[in-house]
């Protein structure tokens, strides 16, 4: 494939709740486009755009996919997301590369959770929106409900296009507003006419809101406006345009994906009204100054990797926007987090799973190269010696934990790079291995995202896992002083003896202080050399849990006072066992206490529920320092939560709040385990003896 002009370029993202159908009008477009012959289904696992093993299997996207399509001489680089809230990384991802976010809003069950969501990450990032309202065919479909809830709970800027002709199963038409003509639909394809006399009420009362919508976009046409002056369609043609730019006026229009009404009018805005890339400049950074970069095919080139998909057949498989510039077959390029040189070797166009060899790649475009070598989602190419960097998104700290144990021997070899590999194409998933307990722990956005890691260990890369909870680190440390006393070591009796005497004394030390150790042994009583064994016994032991209840020991100082040894039967190993054992009984005279991780929790919830999550907070024996506003309908709670009474944390905060809730929490400090709630609870979170 030849390359494609920047400025007939128009990359658009289809965004919004899971199941109003984007993946379908994804279908539809390519459909009517000619891009594929027939519509896939959802369902089917047929579709473009859900491609992968994991989303056919669920009958849901779990990813980003593009799918361009050709229209009137456009390249439309559509970009279908996944509406689930675990994979709005993707979503991020994609808000990034477009420059129109197509909301796609069921007809039937109106604006939902994720649609506010993402609506607000749209805004917070400045792109261009529009809204399509889908299902119009269905049972209990309304358009007029759905314009209510989009202007009430969107805000203002909301301007409707169109209207539908007929409703339900006899839904077969659009009228334009804005040039007072009807589209009626037989097969995908439209028929233009006059529109229905019994809509002409309706039609001018929704034309006058249209027209205030509009207008507010330009000032100059705003005054004339108000001043009595008819403005001509192409006057508001060009106010929308510039509204739409601007990210203050958001047209809404209408169709059904799956009866093919209205697509050819969407892709026909697209493309009119779809900012092109020069319009959108990016901001990077070169070193300390920040420098504006236009999508200008004649400029230096840059790109961003905004997906990387760990493919097991082709390798790596980078996404990347063509930024500036144009890229073409075997540039190099440097990785400007890395400095590695990276040749670009056989760029392709990605349409769902395929990819289409293409010579180059103009600015503004999106494509796809496989096999850069240290390249991960979120990095810049850019030319040697210019380390330009696109800011990189921060993505929010995984709250969801499972721990993974592998089947056999062979697969945990393999499940170190795997997991490596994983957590490049995903910068939402971390893995983290807990000295502490052992486990090897996948963090991620919810159930879902960490039970689709776990699949793909499996078909990507051969590893087999099973899942566990995460174990809670739990620790051990006295809480009074212990007085001296003395153990010995002997064993005396056929082949070679041991023998070790030590006499130590306990106190407790304050929280994080860790070990400290001190020698006041006087007058040789032991060899030099079996001090420091005698530290290294206590250790260890500390460490491998020799305590009461086998949690690491920490926060206590001990101190050696006094010492025996046998000329011939002492050893290091000898006092390294002896302090082992000594360990023990000074933890046990020391009334001895179970130390818990706590976690700084913030969460952020509509302010209606506030109520509802401080006492379930309160229930997981959490302790609310203060609530501040976050945004006119939002507040942020902040707390200090023991780590066992956050493991399921993810899940429930999302069925507390209907999925409008979010939080983050990071390790704090350890405190002690209050006696009620400690080992010996039978559910999976109580203390464990390892
Ligand atoms: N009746 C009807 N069903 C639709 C329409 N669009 C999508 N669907 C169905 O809605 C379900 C979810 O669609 P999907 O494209 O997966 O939604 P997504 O999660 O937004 O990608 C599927 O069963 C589709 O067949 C439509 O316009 N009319
Ligand atoms: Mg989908």
């Amino acid at each position: 494939m030849q390359l494609f002009p920047s400025e007939k370029i128009r990359n658009v993202a289809l965004v919004g709740h899971g199941g109003s159908g984007k993946t379908t009008l994804t279908e539809a477009l390519l459909h009517r486009a000619g891009a594929i012959s027939r519509l896939g289904h959802v369902e089917d696992g047929t579709t473009v755009a859900d491609h992968d093993p994991e989303e056919q299997r669920r009958g849901q996207s779990l990813g980003l996919a593009v799918a361009p399509f050709e229209w009137k001489g456009h390249k439309v680089n559509l970009i279908d997301t996944p509406g689930y809230a675990d994979f709005l990384g993707d979503v991020r991802a994609a808000l990034r590369v477009v420059d129109l976010a197509v909301f796609v809003v069921s007809a039937v069950d109106g604006v939902q959770v994720q649609t506010e969501v993402v609506w607000r990450e749209a805004a917070s990032l400045g792109v261009p929106r529009m809204i399509f309202v889908n299902k119009l065919d269905r049972e209990r479909a309304s358009f007029e409900r759905t314009l209510d809830q989009l202007r009430d709970r969107l805000g203002t800027g909301v301007a409707p296009l169109e209207l539908p002709i007929g409703s339900e199963a006899s839904f077969h038409g659009i009228a334009d507003l804005l040039t007072d003509t009807a589209h009626l639909y037989e097969g995908g394809v439209p028929r233009t006419g006059p529109i229905p006399e019994d809509m002409e009420a309706l039609e001018h009362q929704v034309h006058d809101n249209l027209v205030e919508g509009i207008v507010v976009a330009d000032d100059d046409l705003l005054v004339r406006y108000l001043d009595g002056d008819i403005p001509s369609l192409d006057e508001l043609e060009h106010a929308l345009t510039l509204g739409i730019e601007t990210a203050t006026v958001f047209p809404v229009v209408c169709g059904s994906a799956t009866a093919e009404v209205g697509i050819d009018r969407l892709a026909d805005l697209l493309v009119e009204i779809g900012p092109p890339p020069a319009d959108r400049p990016v901001t990077v950074t070169a070193g300390d100054t920040e420098v504006v970069v236009a999508a200008d095919p004649e400029g230096q080139p840059l790109a961003l990797v905004f997906k990387v998909i760990a493919d097991p057949f082709v390798g790596q498989v980078s996404l990347l926007k063509v930024l500036s510039g144009t890229i073409r077959n075997d540039d190099h390029l440097v990785n400007s987090r890395t400095g590695t040189d990276e040749r670009l070797h056989g760029l392709f166009i990605v349409r769902g799973k395929d990819h289409e060899p293409v010579e180059g790649l103009a600015a503004g475009d999106i494509g796809g190269v496989a096999k850069l070598a240290g390249t991960v989602t979120g990095d810049t190419l850019a030319p040697k010696g210019q380390p330009v960097r696109v800011p990189a998104i921060e993505h929010p700290r995984p709250v969801l934990s499972i721990a993974v144990v592998p089947h056999t021997k062979a697969d945990d070899t393999k499940l170190a790079t795997a997991l490596h590999r994983l957590a490049e194409e995903d910068p939402e998933l971390l893995v983290e291995r807990n000295e502490d307990t052992g486990q090897t722990v996948l963090a991620g956005t919810g159930e879902m995202h960490l039970a689709i890691a776990v699949e793909r260990l499996g078909r990507k890369f051969g590893v087999q896992v099973d899942t566990e909870p995460v174990q809670v680190a739990y620790r051990e440390t006295i809480s009074v002083p212990v007085a001296p006393f003395t153990y010995t070591h002997k064993k005396q009796s056929g082949g070679h003896g041991q023998y070790a005497q030590v006499t130590l004394s306990a106190e407790p030390l304050e929280r994080g202080a860790g070990f400290e150790f001190e020698n006041k042994v006087v007058g040789g009583a032991i060899s030099k050399g079996y001090v420091p064994a005698v530290e290294r016994g206590l250790q260890e032991a500390m460490a491998r849990g020799g305590g009461i209840a086998g949690y690491p020991l920490v926060d206590l100082k001990i101190t050696l006072r006094d010492g025996k040894e046998h000329s011939v039967d002492s050893s290091e190993m000898a006092f390294r066992h002896a302090a082992s054992v000594a360990l023990k009984e000074l933890a046990a005279q020391g009334a001895p206490v179970i130390l818990e991780p706590v976690s700084q929790v913030d969460v952020t919830v509509p302010s209606d529920l506030l109520g509802e999550v401080l006492g379930d907070l309160n229930a997981r024996r959490g302790r609310v320092q203060g609530t501040e506003p976050e945004s006119e309908a939002e507040q942020v709670v902040h707390a200090l939560v023991p780590e066992s009474e956050l493991r399921t944390y993810a899940t429930d905060l999302r069925s507390i709040t209907g999925g409008r809730g979010r939080f983050s929490a990071r390790h704090d400090h350890y405190d002690v385990l209050p006696a009620t709630s400690g080992p010996g609870e039978a559910d999976a979170g109580a203390p464990t003896r390892r």
